[in-house]
């Protein structure tokens, strides 16, 4: 299978059965790694064969049995969801409804297909249309029944998610066991990904094939932040899904900043009253009940975050108290930054504002923010009297101590509010005295060293290498996808235990240049190809064995809705067309 001309291999697979069915995209049963992808790496995925992998599965599992070529018929019109005794709960039972539409989902007619000798290979470096022939069932599915032996414990960070999913080789039903509820909802969302229309009528075909899979990290973020652009609350949902799509588990909810507080309060309705862009632009009670009820039915934390005392400007609309009034030649400029740190006042504002935020959001973590502060020659803090009689008071030049006093009372006021704490490196860097179970979220360049000193003591969440907001290439993103696949997040220095204090990373969409109408586009599938660093081994890091998979999963995405745009070059999917 290696070497040799493509006209040749494409003949020598298309006559070999074992070729069929099973190739890295799944859209193909010959031995063509996707429905187009650029020539250079369709050599390399040819000689894939002896590895075959079912359909497109993105991320990749822990551990794929072949079962080769074989599938099975599943009607939509009779196959049963069910529960096993005991494994029943509310989540697993709205699952079940919503993966029936979506595994059933009666996609676009298959476009008529040549025989498979009369395509041309390429044209102008697109695939044209290719055959694509389903393998024959040899027999069908009544369903799928699911065992659980932890039903709905709470989802938070560590939770399990691992399962076990079998599809026989011969009429049946598939089994699914999972040790939660959430590692369940997992397993469906694979099963999704194994079952494919056949073109005709509502006939389903699901590949054969005995499926063990757990995620390498518990935390697997992405961030979206709805101060610089809104999100409504649609496409806030729209973004979970599309998180699920992907085996994410965490919506890091940046919610507001400096430019808008949409966030509203009950105790200090005033925040968004006055600092959101308008009164439209908001989320209430009711939209943040409706989100968190959303994620939770689909396995996604929501970890909300409140970033003090940088990025405060819009909480300074409504309460400019809370903000260091700036001066200049001696009198206030009217200008205000930055959450005061030495006024009770700040403290005991926030210790109210954060236990309402304790209250409503279900989280053992809370992110409190903390990075950026600017505290350099000539800012605003430097200018003001009272800071300056504080410097002096306690004989400090640097004014990053009076950070610290904000941080080190704030830490404690959030931390009465029985939640953990996840946030920013700078608490670290700075040398707060944080709780054992702070979670340190690592954010700026040099992440190696940083991952190296926080894992020493604390736990991680890192996010500098996946700022996915940024496209490499400003007239593509041809392949910049493969950067963030193969950024590998336990590359630093350090023992077996302090990697082991990686609980994750995250994905982040600063959303300066992004809304709802390029969220999607921007975010997949590159986001996806940092999920399954996230989720899959450390073995897996090949980003030609895997464009064909995240191909195929792109087009996933589409034929679900979500409109991700397409990983490399000229392409199709077959059912982006009526
Ligand atoms: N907003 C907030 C941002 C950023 C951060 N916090 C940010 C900084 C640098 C880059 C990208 C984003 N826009 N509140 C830092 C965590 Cl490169």
């Amino acid at each position: 299978w290696e070497g040799g001309d493509l006209a040749s291999l494409r003949r020598a697979c298309a006559a070999d059965s074992a070729c069929l069915g099973f190739n890295t995209d799944g859209w193909l049963k010959t031995c063509v790694t996707g429905d187009c992808l650029k020539p250079s790496s369709e050599t390399s995925l040819y000689v894939k064969k002896t590895a075959p992998m079912p359909a497109g599965l993105w991320p990749k599992p822990t551990s794929v049995s072949e079962l080769s070529g074989v599938a099975l018929s599943a009607d939509p019109s009779t196959f049963q969801f069910s529960a096993s005794s005991g494994s029943s709960s509310p989540v697993l039972e709205t699952a079940f409804k919503r993966y029936q539409g979506i595994i059933f989902n009666p996609r676009l007619p298959t476009p008529p297909l040549p025989p498979a000798e009369t395509f041309e290979a390429t044209m102008g470096g697109a695939r044209r249309r290719q055959p694509f022939v389903h393998p024959t069932a040899t027999g069908s599915l009544s369903g799928v029944v699911v065992s659980v032996k932890e039903v709905e414990p709470p989802l938070q960070m560590g939770v399990d998610e691992s399962y076990e999913l079998t599809v026989p080789s011969s009429s049946g039903t598939v089994q699914i066991s999972a040790q939660t509820t959430w590692g369940a909802l997992r397993a469906l969302e694979r099963l999704s990904q194994l079952t494919w229309w056949t073109g005709k009528g509502t006939a389903f075909t699901v590949f054969s094939c005995v499926i063990t899979d757990s995620p390498r990290f518990s935390h697997r973020g992405v961030l979206v932040d709805t101060a610089r652009h809104f999100m409504p609350l649609p496409s806030i949902k729209m973004a979970i899904d599309s998180l699920v799509y992907s085996f994410y588990s965490v919506f890091h909810w940046h919610i507001v900043d400096d430019q808008s507080f949409p966030y509203v309060s009950t105790t200090f309705p005033e925040l968004s009253a006055e600092g959101a862009f308008d009164e439209n632009h908001i989320y209430s009670q009711k939209d943040v009940a409706d989100v968190l009820q959303y994620a939770h039915e689909r396995g996604i934390r929501v970890l909300i975050e409140f970033d003090t005392p940088g990025h405060t400007a819009s909480w300074g609309v409504s309460h400019p108290e809370l903000l260091v009034p700036c001066y200049t030649n001696g009198k206030p400029n009217g200008a205000r930054y930055g959450a005061n740190p030495l006024l009770n006042s700040t403290f005991e504002f926030m210790g109210k504002f954060f236990a309402e935020v304790a209250s409503v959001f279900p989280d053992n973590y809370v992110h409190v923010g903390g990075d950026e502060l600017s505290l350099g020659q000539g800012s605003c803090w430097t200018t003001n009297p009272d800071m300056q009689a504080w410097m002096k008071a306690h004989g400090e030049t640097d004014y990053a101590a009076l950070e610290n006093v904000y941080e080190q009372r704030f830490v404690n006021v959030v931390s009465a509010t029985n939640k953990s704490l996840i946030g920013w490196q700078e608490l670290f860097d700075n040398g707060i005295n944080l709780p054992s179970d702070f979670v340190v979220n690592v954010w700026k360049g040099g992440w190696q060293e940083e991952m190296s000193k926080v894992t020493a003591k604390f736990r991680t969440v890192l996010s500098s290498p996946y700022y996915e907001n940024y496209i490499e290439n400003p007239y593509s993103n041809s392949g910049d996808w493969m950067g963030y696949y193969t950024t590998e997040p336990l590359n630093f220095t350090g023992t077996a235990e302090q990697k082991a204090r990686v609980m994750g990373c995250e994905t982040s969409f600063w959303a300066e240049y992004i809304d709802s109408t390029n969220f999607f586009s921007r975010a997949w599938p590159r986001a996806a190809a940092s999920g399954e660093r996230f989720w899959s081994d450390a073995s897996v890091n090949d980003p030609v064995e895997a464009s064909g998979r995240l191909h195929a999963h792109r087009c996933r995405l589409v034929a679900r809705g979500i409109p991700a745009e397409p990983v490399e070059g000229p392409s199709f999917c077959r059912d982006e067309y009526d």
